[in-house]
């Protein structure tokens, strides 16, 4: 069967290469110009943080006419809003993470600001609202009650699907960075969790190659496993070398065959979420070059659509049923490289 997919990133990945070690080394673009990059780079919807809509302080008249305007700019170049993520770990009332922390009051700021991502979703036009729990975690265990911390991760889950009764949550779940270790590490811990919300349905996840990378797992079979569950609404893809900082290298660009076995999953599956591109540009880029990333790492995926398609099934069961499974990876490898 043959389909086409939906692309997408976020103004987020067109960036000035500032690192924890140095500033920018590139312009930092307008997201209106940055929109305009889109479509001609192929992509076809746009990855939004709340505050990527407008700014976090603006009230409501001024945040209404503000999402209109925005809404005015995607219209106008043919994109459409995917998710709509609040921005939990800039603020100062989000030092000791949002709907974990210790102070009721940062507490009730990090819920606000998520209803009100919800309201911006609703006006931008998309239902789904994507949770990545940047700083739900501690650098010390003893810092919080890790008992205490998964029911106030559920209470906010519970909020925002009683705040609308028509979106859905997607948990992107990460290990580490910023925090040391992470409450729900993985798109496992979220996914349990969704069965115990108040209404299982309109819970599920976003899960970003990267992140399993770091947890120790294959994003593949992270992806298999919640495709199972029927909850993989969206993916960022990227690479990772090993265990280290979040790199968000360009899709496939460090294994290409973890990146195929990524994309054949959701090929086999008939997946239909967006596939959302969550890639950095090298801080070496020059600024002409600084969208390249993005049409690499979507070239590769369309690349690898094509030899999953191009699999010899019948001899992939037989070396299967024969236990053949040195074939079977000479196979893999001869079709990753063009045979
Ligand atoms: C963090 C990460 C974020 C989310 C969006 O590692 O992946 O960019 O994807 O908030
Ligand atoms: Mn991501």
């Amino acid at each position: 069967m043959s389909r086409t997919y939906r692309f997408t990133f976020g103004p987020w990945n067109i960036s000035t290469g500032a690192d924890p070690f140095g500033p920018p080394v590139r312009p930092d673009l307008a997201t209106a110009v940055k929109l305009r990059e889109y479509k001609k780079l192929g992509f076809d919807g746009v990855q939004l943080h709340d505050d990527d809509v407008v700014p976090a302080d603006w009230g409501a008249e001024q945040t209404r006419k503000g999402v209109a305007e925005f809404k005015k700019l995607l219209d106008d170049e043919g994109l459409f809003p995917e998710f709509i993520a609040p921005r939990l770990w800039e603020h100062p009332q989000t030092v000791d993470g949002g709907y974990t922390a210790n102070s009721e009051s940062d507490r009730r700021y990090a819920l606000d600001r998520s209803k009100r991502a919800v309201d911006i979703a609703n006006m931008i036009g998309t239902r789904d609202i994507v949770l990545w729990l940047a700083r739900e975690g501690t650098y010390i265990r003893e810092a919080k009650d890790p008992i205490l911390a998964s029911q106030r991760i559920l209470d906010a889950v519970n909020t925002l699907l009683d705040h609308d009764k028509n979106i859905r949550i997607l948990g992107e779940m990460k290990p580490n960075e910023p925090m040391d270790q992470a409450y729900l590490p993985t798109p496992g811990h979220f996914l349990a969790m969704c069965y115990k919300a108040g209404d299982p349905k309109r819970c599920g996840v976003l899960i970003e190659s990267a992140h399993s990378i770091l947890a120790g797992l294959d994003p593949s079979d992270d992806m298999a496993y919640t495709l199972w569950h029927e909850k993989l609404w969206s993916v960022h893809l990227n690479d990772q070398n090993g265990l280290k900082y979040d790199q968000d290298k360009s899709f496939g660009s460090v294994d290409l065959r973890r990146a195929f076995n990524t994309v054949w999953v959701l090929e086999r599956a008939n997946y239909d979420g967006c596939v959302g591109l969550d890639v950095k540009a090298m801080r070496t880029t020059k600024p002409e070059n600084q969208t390249k990333h993005l049409k690499n790492s979507r070239a590769i995926f369309l690349r690898l659509v094509e030899v999953a398609r191009s699999v010899d099934a019948a001899l992939i069961d037989r070396l299967r049923a024969e236990r053949d499974y040195e074939a079977l990876e000479l196979y893999v490898l001869e079709k990753l490289m063009g045979k």
